[in-house]
């Protein structure tokens, strides 16, 4: 049955197509920078975006008008599993990513919940042997059952606890058999409210116990995915724990996880930490901790994760300089963790934002590129710290240097180098340049 019967598979068309079901830039054989753009960017579907949520938020129910919503229970999901390899081909897009609770029914029980999910993964082996898809993570949702309303790693209550180190165990058990290429969890309510009820230090050190055991199990079943975990600073939680990625590199340095972790870092989130994404990239990458991305962006006129897709050029082409100043995402990849605006409620919706959501971080990939090929950026960094290349500069990097020596350069130095202009609008002008004319 054809869940998307209005819609075919969407081609490339190139910039002047009028084709709205077309890609515009997205070639997905075209070759920049030595790879192809299917290869750079391997794009994931988010399940609970396109086929779990149904556009309600905290003022109003679902707008969504999805043909499997004629289906209950096991046979809506089973409906789903069979949209979300029709939406995948359609689209052309490699990968997905899914939470237990996307997939499968909760059930009344966790042992109706671990058949609920055996049932609808065999399902979906079988989708991904005939199509070639591919699982680029999956999770455990920890947060929307209200057993977690004081956290999972992070709770109070001990049984709630071991009911979350079940839904991990199961994650990885499902991660294995469908070969997914990377682990994740997002804290959804590992945070606190208040201190007067806190125990901030037992939480901590409870979630580090989690992730030591998810990395041990992983290892007894040879389950060799990248774990990844994802920031995000409040919402739900007003303290959220992995509040950025430095908070979260350093938790993982102090816990000794930081050789099995890397971090998967949302567009949203770092707006909602008061950062750029390429800022979260940049951080990340320069600790070797660069995994994966949940590709959205946010509303700077709105204080919460809007989930939107993205279709700013800016801010795409500096998230892909960062990509592949990393040399690429690894197992990671780019993730549409975005929703269509819940006005937007029909199945075509569905399209026309990840086609837009692709052809914004495709284009983003070829200015990228260029400014790196051109040295655009790299020249006048090298430049700009040229000091430290010779002279004290180098005594500094070296380790060579102490307060003394310096304080003897400092007092002896009749001519101190001068500062030079920092030449921002020009950089930033040379960027538009690169976007308008690339
Ligand atoms: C919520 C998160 C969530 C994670 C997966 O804000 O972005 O969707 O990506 O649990
Ligand atoms: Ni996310
Ligand atoms: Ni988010």
């Amino acid at each position: 049955m054809a869940y998307f019967e209005n819609v075919g598979k969407i081609a490339y068309e190139g910039s002047r197509s009028t084709n709205p079901y077309a890609f515009k830039f997205y070639n997905p054989q075209e070759v920049v920078a030595g790879k192809t753009m299917e290869e750079h960017l391997r794009f994931a579907m988010a399940y609970w975006h396109t086929l779990t949520a149904g556009g309600s938020d905290p003022f109003g129910t679902d707008t969504a008008v999805r043909s499997w919503d004629k289906y209950d229970g096991m046979d809506k999901a089973k409906a789903r599993v069979e949209a979300a390899f029709e939406f995948l081909d359609k689209m052309n897009l490699p990968f997905f990513c899914f939470h237990d609770i996307d997939i499968a029914p909760e059930g009344s029980s966790l042992r109706e919940f671990y058949s609920n999910i055996d049932t609808i993964v065999d399902l979906i082996s079988q989708g991904m042997k005939t199509s070639g898809k591919k699982l680029l993570w999956n999770t455990a949702n920890m947060f929307t059952n209200p057993r977690f309303m004081h956290g999972a790693g992070s709770t109070c209550n001990a049984d709630v606890y071991a009911h979350a180190a079940a839904q991990v165990k199961k994650g990885l058990e499902v991660g294995k058999q469908l070969g997914a290429e990377n682990y994740v969890f997002w804290g959804g309510r590992e945070g606190y409210e208040t201190l007067l009820n806190t125990d901030l230090k037992l939480e901590m050190d409870n979630m580090a116990r989690l992730f030591h055991m998810a990395v041990d199990y992983a290892k007894e079943i040879g389950f060799d995915a990248q774990f990844l975990i994802e920031p995000k600073p409040k919402e739900p939680t007003k303290h959220q724990y992995d509040f950025d990625a430095a908070t979260t590199i350093s938790f993982l340095q102090k816990y000794d996880l930081d050789k099995h972790f890397k971090l998967n870092l949302e567009a949203n989130h770092a707006t909602l930490a008061g950062h750029t994404f390429e800022h979260e990239l940049r951080v990340a990458r320069i600790n070797g901790m660069l995994g994966s991305l949940d590709a959205n962006q946010g509303d700077m006129l709105l204080g919460w994760d809007t989930d939107e897709f993205p279709l700013n050029i800016y801010d795409s082409t500096l998230t892909l300089y960062e990509v592949l100043k990393n040399d690429g995402l690894g197992k990671g990849g780019i993730n549409f963790d975005a929703k269509v605006r819940r006005q937007s409620f029909e199945p075509e919706d569905l399209f026309l934002a990840h086609i837009a959501g692709m052809d914004t971080y495709a284009k983003g990939l070829k200015v990228a590129a260029k400014l790196i090929e051109d040295r655009v950026f790299d020249d006048f960094i090298d430049k700009r710290y040229a000091s430290f290349k010779e002279g004290i500069g180098a005594d500094v990097v070296s380790g060579k240097a102490t307060l003394a020596s310096l304080a003897e350069y400092a007092l002896n130095n009749e001519n101190p180098r001068r500062n030079e202009s920092s030449r921002q609008e020009l950089l930033k002008a040379k960027l538009n340049q690169y976007i308008l004319a690339e």
